[in-house]
C-alpha cells in the first residue's frame, strides 16, 4: 500500500500572530506553487494561532491541526479545548499525548487513548505520539515500551485513515541527537506490526512519522526509510526554508 507522506510542524509554545503569518503564509506560497505535491504538509500552531493561519492557509493544500485536545466534547474544564473546536476552526488534525504533555500533565496511555478517541469522533485524525525515555533505551526496553505505549494509546475505533503514529524518542527531543536510522527501522516496524494486531489488519496503510531532532541535515535518513512515512517536526518547523528544505526529503 502506498503511505501518502505527511510533514508536520509542531510550533508547540511559540509565535505570535506576526510570526504566523510569516511561517504559515510563506509555507502557504510554496504548497500552492506545487504542481503535483507528493506528500502532505500539516501545520500545528498553538490554539491561539489555529484560526489565524487558518486564515493563511486557505486555498494552499495545507492541513491544519491542534496540538492536543481534551477528551470531552464540552464542559467545565477551564483552559482546555476539544476537538470539536479545532474541527470547528478548520483542523483536521490533532496531536495527542506528546511526551511534553505526558511529562508536563502527567497524561498516561488511558488519557490519550480517550482523547484520540474524541478526536477521532470529531473527524479529526488522531496524531498519536509514543517513544521511549533515554533509560529505558539504555535498559534496551525501547521496543516493549513503544509496544506498550500504541496498547496503550489506540482507540478501539482506530483506522488507518483516522490515525497517525509518530515515534518521538524522548531523548531525541529538542536536544540534536537522534537514535541511528537502523534503531528507527527497528522501532517503526515493530510499530507497525503492533498497531495491525491492535487495528485488527489495515496496519500497511498506517502512516508513521519519525520525530525528535529533524533537520533538513538528516531528513533524508530518516525519510528514506521503508517504514517511516513522514515527520514530526519541532524546532525546525518554526523557520519556513528549513521546514520546506525536510519536506524535499521525502
Ligand atoms: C519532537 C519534535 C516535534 P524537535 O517533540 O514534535 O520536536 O524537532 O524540536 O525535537
Amino acid at each position: 500500500t502506498a503511505r501518502r507522506p505527511l510533514i508536520a510542524g509542531n510550533w508547540k509554545m511559540n509565535g505570535l500572530k506576526a510570526d504566523a503569518e510569516l511561517l504559515a503564509g510563506g509555507l502557504a506560497s510554496r504548497y500552492k506553487a506545487l504542481q503535483k505535491p507528493a506528500f502532505d504538509m500539516l501545520l500545528c500552531p498553538p490554539a491561539t494561532l489555529v484560526s489565524v493561519v487558518a486564515g493563511h492557509i486557505a486555498g494552499s493544500g495545507l492541513v491544519l491541526g491542534g496540538q492536543d485536545c481534551h477528551a470531552s466534547e464540552k464542559g467545565a474544564h477551564t483552559g482546555d479545548i476539544s476537538a470539536w473546536m479545532l474541527r470547528d476552526l478548520g483542523c483536521g488534525y490533532v496531536i495527542v499525548g506528546h511526551s511534553e504533555r505526558r511529562a508536563d500533565h502527567r497524561e498516561s496511555n488511558a488519557v490519550v487513548k480517550d482523547k484520540a478517541q474524541a478526536a477521532q469522533a470529531a473527524g479529526l485524525i488522531a496524531v498519536i505520539c509514543i517513544g521511549e525515555t533515554e533509560g529505558e533505551r539504555d535498559r534496551g526496553e525501547a521496543l516493549s515500551v513503544v509496544s506498550e505505549q500504541i496498547r496503550g494509546s489506540l482507540p478501539a475505533g482506530a483506522t488507518a485513515q483516522n490515525t497517525v503514529l509518530a515515534y518521538e524518542p524522548v531523548w531525541a527531543i529538542g536536544t540534536g541527537r537522534t537514535p541511528t536510522p537502523d534503531d528507527v527501522a527497528e522501532i517503526h516496524a515493530e510499530a507497525r506490526k503492533v498497531a495491525n494486531q491492535v487495528m485488527g489488519g489495515g496496519g500497511e496503510s498506517l502512516r508513521i512519522l519519525y520525530g525528535g531532532s529533524v533537520k533538513p541535515s538528516n531528513a533524508v535518513d530518516f525519510l528514506g526509510l521503508t517504514d517511516v512515512d513522514g515527520a514530526l517536526v519541532g524546532g525546525a518547523s518554526l523557520k519556513v526554508d528549513d521546514f520546506w528544505a525536510i519536506a524535499q526529503a521525502c
